[in-house]
């Protein structure tokens, strides 16, 4: 097949998920094409059948918004025609869906038919999407997608509830390959960090305030009290300032390490001892699926997909989000119980093997571009 990969090129997790699907779906045969306004994120080197269109934006005296989103159509459209593409998969709903729904209707009237599937990530439905000048046409170009996919079940639930639509969702979760992401010795970065006698604690994300990453440096001064303990934050955001500021003023500067985007997260991982998720808002938990692969428990809230991920009491725990003493207690729970911890970390590992490895993730996206082709051509 030949696909068009439209994406953000950024460290979130929807452009990870959109690069990881392009790159496996190449080594398979596809070609794919992404399309985007700068090289994602995790497309470092050449790999055969995979091809990168940037997208730049027009400058007018007219324009005082310069309008990416008549630009990304404009490139589609391109690619679409010369790459002569079977499918155009969107990763996040805006713009992308819509982008995709004006781009194929183009195609067509050039005698071209192209399918296009949408894959639901998170705050494009659970925030943005819901903001209500742009409800109306997130709800269509949802319903006009020929496949809708979200990356968990409480997504695929959550759009056809909040957007009153008559239409399946597939799931489809996230994945992670585990054999870039699986347990080994990194006492080399964990000596960057922490002395011998001290556990590590991380979180990696892109700082937004959903994620409530001061949370994690509340839970790093409840856990300090009773454990030496060190914390690593991996990534960069609007709340990365505030952040800082907050661990000065608990007087934690020293104990925690803000190393800002990263791309050695196996080795960061590895070099850790658990991951903390205590999200607001999380429609799956890449980053947490990432840390369980290396082995690594999870401590999270309890929101959105989250315990599809994590199970209670066997890869980790989870809580109310907020509830910032029983995520410490937790944590604490699983650090100083080391026969417990040994038993989490692997449940982490079996549990990521058997639902979530790329190999077992690729042929649902592959089953489903196949029903979206026959729904284009219907
Ligand atoms: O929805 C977002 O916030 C954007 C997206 C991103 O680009 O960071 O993250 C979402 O997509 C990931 C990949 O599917 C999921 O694992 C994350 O849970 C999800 N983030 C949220 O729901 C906050």
């Amino acid at each position: 097949m030949k696909i068009g990969i439209v994406c953000f090129p950024t460290y979130g997790g929807s452009g990870v998920v959109a690069t990881e699907l392009g790159l496996e779906l190449a080594r398979r045969g596809h070609e794919i094409h992404f399309i985007s306004y700068a090289r994602p994120a995790r497309l470092a080197s050449f790999v055969e059948n995979v091809f990168f269109h940037e997208v730049e934006v027009n400058a007018y005296p007219l324009f005082k918004y310069p309008s990416y989103e008549l630009s990304l159509t404009s490139k589609i459209l391109e690619v679409i025609e010369y790459e002569e593409l079977d499918i155009i998969h969107g990763h996040y709903a805006i713009p992308h869906a819509v982008t995709g729904y004006l781009a194929k209707h183009v195609a067509l009237k050039n005698g071209r038919k192209v399918a296009i599937v949408t894959t639901l990530h998170g705050t494009d439905i659970t925030l943005v999407g819901l903001d209500p000048s742009f409800l109306p046409l997130v709800k269509f170009s949802i319903e006009e997608s020929d496949g809708v996919t979200a990356v968990s079940k409480f997504l695929s639930q959550k759009t056809l509830l909040n957007y009153h639509i008559d239409k399946e969702i597939e799931t489809i979760y996230n994945f992670v390959d585990t054999e870039r992401f699986q347990p080994f010795d990194c006492e080399k970065y964990r000596k960057c960090f922490a002395r011998e006698c001290e556990k590590v604690l991380i979180h990696v994300s892109n700082f937004r305030a959903v994620k409530r990453v001061q949370d994690t440096i509340r839970i790093l001064e409840r856990v300090k009290k009773e454990l030496p303990v060190k914390l690593v934050l991996v990534g960069d955001g609007p709340e990365r300032s505030d952040c800082e500021r907050l661990a000065r003023e608990l007087g934690l500067q020293k104990d925690v390490s803000f190393l800002g985007k990263q791309d050695g997260l196996p080795e960061l991982l590895n070099a850790s001892n658990l991951f903390l998720m205590p999200s607001q808002s999380e429609s799956f938990g890449l980053a947490a699926l990432e840390a369980m692969a290396c082995g690594i428990p999870v401590v999270s809230s309890s929101v959105g997909g989250l315990p599809e991920l994590n199970v209670h009491n066997q890869t980790g725990y989870i809580a109310e989000f907020g509830d910032i003493d029983q995520m410490a207690k937790y944590t604490l729970e699983l650090l100083t119980n080391e026969k417990k911890y040994t038993v989490f970390s692997k449940n982490c590992r079996e549990r990521v093997l058997k639902n979530f490895e790329t190999s077992l993730i690729i042929p649902q996206y592959l089953a489903y571009y196949e029903k979206a082709l026959a729904a284009a051509q219907a």
